[in-house]
C-alpha cells in the first residue's frame, strides 16, 4: 500500500510539472506563413485577426519578411485552418491565395500590389 502512495504523490508532482510547462507556452506548435502584408496596418490587422482565431495562443508578423509566426494549439487547429483564417483577413498564406471578398475590404495600402512601404 505505500508504494501505491508514493507512486501517487509521484504521479501528481509530474502533472503539477508539466502544467507548470504548459503555462509556460511551451505546449504549442509553432509554424511559419508567409503573407502579402505590406505594412503596419496589415501587422495588425492580421496579429488582432490571428488572435481570435480558435487554437491560436500567439501571432507575431514581421513587415520585412512579411512571415507571420503562429504559436498554436494542435489539439485545437491545424496549419490549413491558420492559412485559411489569414486568407480569411484579406491575405496571402504561402501558396493560398487571398479571400477576393476580404481582399476587396482592406485599405488601399494594404492591397500586395501597393509595394512594400511602412
Ligand atoms: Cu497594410
Amino acid at each position: 500500500m505505500k508504494t501505491l502512495k508514493i507512486w501517487m504523490l509521484s504521479f501528481m508532482l509530474i502533472s503539477v510539472a508539466s502544467f507548470g510547462f504548459a503555462q509556460g507556452g511551451k505546449k504549442g506548435e509553432e509554424v511559419k506563413i508567409k503573407t502579402s502584408a505590406v505594412c503596419g496596418m496589415c501587422k495588425a490587422t492580421i496579429e488582432k485577426g490571428m488572435a481570435y482565431e480558435k487554437g491560436v495562443e500567439k501571432a507575431t508578423l514581421d513587415v520585412d519578411s512579411k512571415i507571420l509566426t503562429v504559436t498554436y494549439n494542435p489539439q485545437k487547429t491545424s496549419v490549413d485552418k491558420l492559412k485559411k483564417a489569414v486568407n480569411e483577413l484579406g491575405y496571402d498564406a504561402d501558396d493560398a491565395p487571398a479571400t477576393p471578398r476580404a481582399y476587396d475590404r482592406l485599405d488601399a495600402c494594404c492591397k500586395k500590389d501597393a509595394g512594400n512601404h511602412k
